[in-house]
């Protein structure tokens, strides 16, 4: 797929607004500023609105200051969603688009929705900020240094730090091209990830010291009570640090974070090592993501929701693994492995 019509779209109005998903992170922002600069570089108007607030660890993006909270269907005739598999992951301004507005959907999600005017949706691409990239070198816009940052930062989320299997040659070919804007890798870096406080390492170690273990130690998952949860609402990095955790044990194929939102919701995080697909047991529960990595709200307990997911990992597990038909289940500090 290509971007010609978003190209044609961006030619046919003026003025843009640009917004992405709720649970804002490295990708979301950096693609909307660099997007917003090339819409500006061609003449355009471009502002971004976002249903959340911008992560501290984020504050250092250029253009991040100018990101605002507040809404006007007066103030742009078309819209970008960017980096959403579906229209509601935009959150609050979702809702407020007027239904007459073309929207403009850039997404490398697999799931995507299609749920735009115009679709343009690569999930070959690593990062939407990457499909970002392209767009400038199919719009021949020229890039400078602060573009260069923010596709950087997009690109460096995306990846997990370049970890990731979506991290191709084109990836890094990309990243080699915006290094010689002089952008600096350690500090981008540690900006975005060496940025913890105490506090914080405190509550993830202990939330860590719960790790449960089932289906051999293949599965590894830990239940995060409202409370608990609360102090680590709007912090995405915290859970992703404790779901990177639990991945790095060899044995472990699959990581489960059930937190719970409230009395009957509860948000779940997945993430497997290849070949397990998650995308696929988020979707059964109304959620999206990556083969790797997806997440989905489950309505219910945290005992309901544990019990039903893991039931489906399992299978999803035997179908692949030989599982003893009587595994037992660990807790942290007695597996043995
Ligand atoms: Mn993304």
């Amino acid at each position: 797929m290509n971007p010609n019509q978003v190209i044609k779209a961006i030619k046919s109005y003026s003025t843009f607004l640009i917004t992405s998903h709720i649970s804002l992170e490295g990708d979301a922002l950096g693609s909307e500023l660099a997007l917003a600069s090339l819409l500006r570089k061609l003449g355009k108007t471009a502002y971004i609105v976002n249903s959340g607030k911008t992560p501290s660890n984020y504050s250092f993006l250029p253009g991040v200051k100018k990101i605002s909270r507040r809404f006007s269907n007066r103030a742009h005739q078309a819209v970008f969603i960017i980096d959403c598999s579906d229209r509601g992951r935009a959150g609050r301004i979702a809702g407020l688009i007027d239904a007459r507005k073309p929207v403009i959907n850039i997404d490398h999600h697999i799931g995507n929705k299609n749920f735009g005017k115009i679709n343009w949706v690569d999930p070959a691409a690593s990062s939407t900020g990457e499909m970002i990239y392209r767009l400038f070198r199919f719009t021949r816009t020229k890039l400078d240094k602060k573009d260069a940052l923010n596709i950087y930062t997009a690109i460096l989320t995306d990846t997990g730090s370049f970890r990731h299997p979506n991290t191709t040659s084109n990836t890094l070919y990309i990243c080699s091209r915006l290094l010689k804007f002089g952008i600096n890798p350690a500090e981008i870096y540690a900006r975005i990830y060496e940025n913890n406080s105490v506090r914080d390492a405190i509550y993830v170690a202990k939330i860590i010291s719960r790790l449960s273990f089932a289906a051999d130690n293949r599965i590894a998952w830990i239940k995060i009570k409202r409370p608990e949860f609360e102090e680590v609402k709007g912090k995405p990095e915290l859970l992703d640090k404790i779901l990177d955790f639990a991945k790095s044990i060899k044995i472990v194929k699959v990581v489960l974070i059930f937190c719970q939102v409230d009395k009957r919701f509860i948000k779940l995080n997945l993430r497997s090592k290849s070949p397990i697909d998650v995308q696929k047991i988020a979707s059964s529960f109304g959620g999206g993501g990556h083969r790797l990595a997806s997440g989905c709200t489950i309505k219910g307990s945290l005992k309901e929701a544990e019990q039903m997911v893991l039931r489906q990992v399992k299978r999803a597990l035997k179908t692949r693994y030989k599982i003893p038909a009587c595994h037992s289940k660990y807790k942290a500090g007695e597996a043995s492995d």
